[in-house]
C-alpha cells in the first residue's frame, strides 16, 4: 500500500510538472488578483500555472482586517461575486461585506477546478529573459529559498508572466534589478508604495493593471506599488476587478499572437 500511494502521488505531480513546463501563462502570486486572473485565463482556454510561495494560496485576504475574517467588496464588483458564487451582506453606502474565508476558498476552488496547476511552497527567484522579453520564471522551494541552501533552480517557460505578487512587486523588482530595462511606463518602478487612501487605491490598481514590460503584465497590489499608488486596506472589489483586467489584456494579446 505505502509503495502505490507514493507512486501515485510522484506520477501525480511529476505529470503536472511537465506538463506546465511550457505554458500560455505564468500567475507569480496566488493573492485575490492573481487567482481570479488564473480562473478567467483557464476559462479562456489558456495553459496558466500559478506559483504560490506560501502553503496555503490566498495572500491577504484570509485575514479581512486585524484578523477580523470579514472583508468589504463595493458594488462595482458584486458582478464578480456572483459569478463565482460567493456570498454577501449589503452594508450600505455601495458596500457589501463578505466572509474572507468563503470568498478566499471559492478563488482557490474555481481557479484550481478550472484546470489552473497551481504549485504551493514555491518561490518565483528570477525570471527568464530572452532577447528583452519576459519568457518565464526560475523556481525553487520556498524552503530551500529561506534556509539559504545553494541549490540550483527549474525554470518554468510562457508566453506572459503576471507578477501578482502584492505588495512587494517581485517579478517587477527582479527584472529592474538585475537587467538594464526600460519598462514601458518610464514613470512606474519607483516600488514605493504611498499610505492609506481607499478611494485612490482602488482605482490605481485597476488602472495601472496592465503589461509593463514585454511579457510582463502586472496586477493587484503590486500595480499600485510599481505606479507609487496608495495602499486601500481590506476592501478587494479592486483586486478583483484588476484580476479580470488582466485576464481580458493577457487573452487580447495571445488571441493577436505574441
Ligand atoms: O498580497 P496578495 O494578497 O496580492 P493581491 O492579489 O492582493 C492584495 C491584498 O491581499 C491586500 C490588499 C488589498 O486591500 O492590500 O494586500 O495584490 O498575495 C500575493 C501573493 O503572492 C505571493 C505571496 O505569498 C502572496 O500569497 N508571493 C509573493 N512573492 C512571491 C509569491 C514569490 N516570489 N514567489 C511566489 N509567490
Amino acid at each position: 500500500m505505502e509503495y502505490q500511494i507514493s507512486s501515485a502521488i510522484t506520477k501525480g505531480w511529476f505529470h503536472k510538472l511537465q506538463e506546465h513546463l511550457k505554458n500560455d501563462v505564468i500567475i507569480v502570486g496566488g493573492g485575490p488578483s492573481g487567482l481570479l486572473c488564473a480562473s478567467e485565463l483557464a476559462q479562456a482556454n489558456l495553459k496558466t500555472c500559478l506559483i504560490e510561495s506560501k502553503l496555503a494560496p490566498g495572500g491577504g485576504m484570509w485575514g479581512g482586517a486585524m484578523l477580523f475574517n470579514t472583508i468589504v467588496i463595493q458594488s462595482e464588483a458584486l458582478f464578480i461575486l456572483e459569478k463565482y458564487g460567493i456570498s454577501y451582506l449589503e452594508c450600505g453606502d455601495g458596500l457589501y461585506t463578505v466572509d474572507a474565508v468563503e470568498a478566499t476558498s471559492s478563488l482557490i476552488y474555481h481557479a484550481s477546478h478550472a484546470g489552473v496547476a497551481i504549485f504551493n511552497g514555491v518561490c518565483m527567484e528570477d525570471v527568464v529573459v530572452k532577447e528583452n522579453y519576459v519568457s518565464g520564471v526560475v523556481i525553487n522551494w520556498n524552503p530551500v529559498q529561506r534556509l539559504g541552501m545553494h541549490v540550483d533552480p527549474l525554470s518554468l517557460t510562457s508566453q506572459v508572466v503576471l507578477d501578482a505578487t502584492g505588495h512587494p512587486s517581485e517579478v517587477v523588482g527582479v527584472l529592474t534589478r538585475k537587467n538594464p530595462v526600460e519598462l514601458l511606463y518610464p514613470e512606474m518602478g519607483n516600488r514605493s508604495e504611498r499610505s492609506m487612501n481607499a478611494e485612490a487605491g482602488e482605482r490605481a490598481c485597476v488602472q495601472f493593471t496592465g503589461r509593463i514590460y514585454p511579457g510582463l503584465y502586472i496586477c493587484g497590489m503590486a500595480a499600485c506599488g510599481v505606479s507609487g499608488s496608495n495602499r486601500m486596506g481590506p476592501i478587494f472589489g479592486g483586486m478583483l476587478l484588476s484580476g479580470m483586467k488582466a485576464a481580458r489584456l493577457i487573452t487580447a494579446e495571445l488571441a493577436g499572437g505574441k
